[in-house]
């Protein structure tokens, strides 16, 4: 296994290969311990590579078999195979045929990268450097190549067989053995390899394009898991759909398959027509999966199935483009939930996940560009802020040049780019021509890593009848970046009058303007004309640009938006802020009279016109989290003063709104069997985070109401949310709960992944003991990334409190976990690090504690590079 790998990559270095492969030939017999791969690719020097150059593929952990060029062993001194590397001294100077057989162990593979077995299913990830892992190769993204795959196994053992493309041939040998042939015909990159042998159950359906090309789809699964498919199958003809329509891309092959295993390290995978997936994001019934898991395979099944377009048909030149798909990706997908669902409610639920995620990000040790110029391990670079700041920097471009413009740009990018392994100036080039604009400095949204300041200040001259606002920027240093210019951010906006309605938008001399300011400067000041009274700024509408904002808006604009502004995202914003200033606020000990009455005015606002959207209310009623409000406060955090000041809060709202809160359940409840649609799912939410609040007080009463719901709950939505809220309160009801649903779920390992969570995250004192012993627990392995997630990575991102115990027992815990699992599965393990990245904003004590335990880990020896990577640059 390799390990502390020393030299960086730099995107500065890149160079074409000397040798290209255009096409591959891989025959692979399965075994669990011993699948013997061999190999034949057609290798040709690259045009612009360096003439009579040695070959040199890519290797990990592999052992040669055989070598042969055009059918002749080589000599042994013609080339040199080490476990990392496949040298060939002087390979032929025109196109030849080079043969490498390997054997490896896909029993003994448990970084589950290359070729695994996932409860005696074999499967592969490629992504990002797998394919080296089964046989020497060209592992890099601009090496593309049409692939033929045959593949052979015992019958018994493996009765499924698929691989890339379409199926071309299949047949039953000697000795219960059969075979099977696939063809991709459209070159693609080794990281977009993929098959699978086992004993699976499938689901099928058909799709038949735009123009007429019949799909047969299939999901794989489980034995005895068919009936969870259907939703992830209405997803992926909706998604294929969609994609017709919204972007032009149609599918362009015959088969479509998607596998569900049950170890995997992310949450699924786009290869060429055989997405391999996290089962996680693929199996729902109403009695296992929450509105938000069906909201999620939605989501998951359209970003792989986007990526057809983006990501595989258009790839990336080099791993520093890793944002050209996916933060495209993620844009497409974000667009695909909009479209399914409420687009206000998916904005909101977009910009809390980036704010937690990316934000914090973005303020610690951990922080990089959209586009990276250096990185040591590329695992490591599957971030949120390559995703989902990626996909914002999108946003902001459609923004900044305009919807027109913006699909004319995609429409170039996909004729242009079709079959090309691009970079992200391709990209932009597509967009700039478009829209006849100099797009350089936007170009700094991929460049400048740390998330722009922008604090707005604002003037009202009643005689002139002028109101003014003055924008600024700034851009604190991150690492590696000190120096930094300023950026184009588009700023959607509008000017509320005293009627709650938009006012015309007039310049100075009383002609209209745009509802976007543009800040492309340090500071910029815009004077609108008429309004000889005060309009109150909205800005940054639908979040438009990735940005921390500071307003002057005082607590009473913050409350007018929050009832009237005609942006529902700023809405929620309005009411986010009120509280989180509060919260921020009581966290130092420093509470503003009559704050909290504000805050429960604004939520009584909200919960009397809930019936315009539930699904909205629901969200303007979560209270920022206690990393929402550590976040803001940005330095010095105690987590128990955070969590303190919530609870404060919670139970002054549970008593104010007590009856308004417990009125919902009825309003709202929905009728008839459960339907995870996106109408039903949303009063859901509204009447279980009304409960949640409303059962804050820890009232026995309530709590009984609440223990009822648990009980009678017919679906798991309602079921999971009142065991949540029981969770929040010590005693017997609590515990009796989380005894029933480990009963009734108890051979569902997925299922007990919520309880495992669930458990994690209780903020109390024991509740490390309680980890430590369910590590114990059968429902627990720490083989598997779905179990350690759940348990481990719950209670160290999901439980602020206990994560950061005073004593630092759990900074111990988790450096413990990491360094137990890190020889096992090296990207789980740097994943769960992350969980200290943002320990330099804590107080004192506390931060002490979390380096010491950071040092630790850095004081192992032998670490993976993914630990190593992490581990160095949290601690520099
Ligand atoms: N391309 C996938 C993400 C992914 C990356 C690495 C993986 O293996 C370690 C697996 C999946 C996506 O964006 O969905
Ligand atoms: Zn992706």
């Amino acid at each position: 296994m390799r390990s502390d790998q020393a030299t960086p990559v730099k995107l500065s270095d890149y160079r074409v290969p000397d040798h290209v492969v255009t096409q591959v030939h891989l025959d692979v017999v399965l075994h669990p311990t011993a699948t013997r791969i061999r190999a034949t690719s057609e290798v040709a020097p690259h045009r612009q590579g360096r003439a009579g150059a040695p070959l040199v593929f890519d290797g990990d952990g592999l052992m040669l078999a055989s070598i042969a060029i055009d059918g002749v062993a080589l000599a042994t001194d013609a080339y040199a195979a080490t476990p990392d590397r496949l040298t060939i001294h002087q390979p032929p100077r025109g196109p030849f045929r080079l043969t490498v057989e390997t054997v490896i162990d896909p029993q003994a593979n448990t970084q589950l990268m290359g070729l695994y077995r996932s409860s005696g299913t074999w499967c592969t990830q490629c992504e990002a450097e797998g394919f080296r892992r089964i046989t020497y190769f060209p592992d890099r993204p601009d090496v593309l190549a049409v692939y033929t795959t045959r593949i052979e196994a015992e019958k018994k053992a493996a009765p499924v067989l698929l691989g890339n493309g379409n199926l071309v041939e299949a047949g039953d040998l000697p000795d219960g053995r059969h075979y099977a042939v696939w063809h991709d015909p459209h070159p693609k990159p080794s990281y977009l390899f993929a098959l699978v042998g086992g004993d699976l159950a499938v689901v099928t359906d058909s799709f038949t394009t735009r123009s007429g090309r019949e799909v047969a789809l299939g999901i794989y699964v489980e034995h005895g898991k068919e009936d969870r498919c259907a939703y992830a199958m209405d997803a992926l003809k909706r998604s294929m759909r969609w994609d017709e329509e919204a972007f032009g891309c149609e599918y362009d092959l015959d088969v479509f398959n998607i596998v569900a295993v049950s170890d995997f390290n992310m949450g699924a995978m786009e290869n060429k027509g055989l997405n391999i997936f996290n089962d996680k994001y693929v199996l729902a019934l109403p009695d296992t999966a929450t509105d938000q898991d069906y909201a999620a395979i939605e989501a998951i099944i359209a970003h792989e199935y986007f990526h057809n377009w983006t990501g595989n048909r258009i790839t990336c030149r080099d791993w520093f483009q890793l944002c050209l798909k996916e933060g495209l990706t993620v844009f497409r997908d974000q667009e695909f939930s909009s479209d399914m669902r409420s687009r206000a409610v998916k904005r909101i639920a977009d910009v809390r996940l980036l704010k937690s995620h990316q934000f914090a990000e973005d303020a610690g040790p951990l922080a990089h560009p959209v586009r990276p110029e250096i990185y040591h391990e590329i695992n490591n670079f599957y971030t949120a802020t390559v995703y989902e700041k990626g996909a914002e920097v999108i946003r902001a471009l459609k923004v900044l040049i305009g919807e027109t413009a913006f699909r004319a740009g995609m429409d170039l990018y996909l004729a242009r780019h079709d079959g090309d392994a691009a970079t992200v100036e391709d990209f932009i080039a597509c967009f700039a021509e478009a829209g006849g604009r100099d797009l350089s400095q936007f170009f700094l949204w991929y460049r400048q890593s740390g998330t722009p300041e922008v604090s707005v200040a604002t003037r009202h001259d009643a005689v002139a009848g002028t109101f003014t606002v003055t924008l600024s920027q700034r851009h604190r240093p991150t690492p590696g970046q000190t120096d930094k210019q300023p950026m184009v951010i588009p700023l959607a906006f509008g000017l509320v009058g005293e009627d709650g309605r938009d006012r015309p938008l007039l310049d100075e001399d009383g002609r209209q303007v745009a509802a976007v300011i543009t800040l492309d400067e340090p500071q910029k000041t815009v004077t609108f004309s008429g309004h000889p009274t005060r309009p109150v700024l909205s800005i940054n509408r639908g979040f438009s640009a990735p940005v921390a904002l500071k307003t002057d808006l005082t607590a009473a604009d913050l409350a007018f938006l929050a009832g009237h502004d005609g942006d529902a995202y700023n809405r929620w914003q309005a009411i986010q802020s009120l509280a989180t200033e509060h919260l921020v606020g009581a966290s130092r000990g420093n509470t503003r009279p009559g704050g909290a009455d504000a805050i429960a005015a604004a939520l009584a606002h909200v919960i009397d016109g809930a019936a315009a959207d539930p699904a909205f209310a629901a969200q303007a009623l979560t209270l920022p989290s206690e990393a929402d409000i550590a976040r803001e406060m940005g330095a010095e955090v105690d987590p128990a003063a955070v969590f303190a000041a919530r609870k404060t809060l919670k139970l002054h709202l549970s008593a104010s709104l007590g009856d308004r809160l417990a009125a919902l359940r009825e309003r709202f409840a929905t009728p008839g069997p459960y339907s995870p649609d996106a109408a039903s799912a949303g009063r859901r939410a509204l009447v279980n985070v009304a409960l949640d609040l409303w059962a804050a007080s820890g009232d026995d009463a309530r709590l009984a109401v609440v223990e009822a719901r648990f009980a009678g709950a017919d679906n798991m939505t309602d079921r999971f949310a009142a065991l949540a809220v029981l969770a929040q309160h010590p005693g017997a009801r609590r515990e009796a709960a989380l005894a029933a649903f480990r009963e009734r779920y108890r051979t569902d390992a997925l299922i007990l992944d919520k309880w495992l969570a669930l458990q994690a995250a209780i903020p109390e004192d024991g509740t490390l003991a309680r980890v430590e012993a369910l590590l114990a627990d059968p429902a627990f392995a720490m083989g598997n990334p779905n179990r350690l997630r759940a348990l481990v990575g719950g209670f160290a991102t999901g439980n602020a409190t206990q994560f950061n115990r005073p004593d630092g027992a759990g900074y111990a815990f988790l450096a413990r976990v990491v360094t137990d699992t890190d020889p096992r599965n090296p990207q789980v393990a740097a994943r769960l690090l992350q969980a200290f990245r943002s320990w330099r904003a804590l107080e004192g004590g506390r931060r002490s504690l979390a380096r010491a335990a950071l040092e630790r880990v850095a004081g192992v020896a032998g670490l993976s590079p993914d630990v190593r990577d992490i581990v160095d640059r949290m601690l520099s």
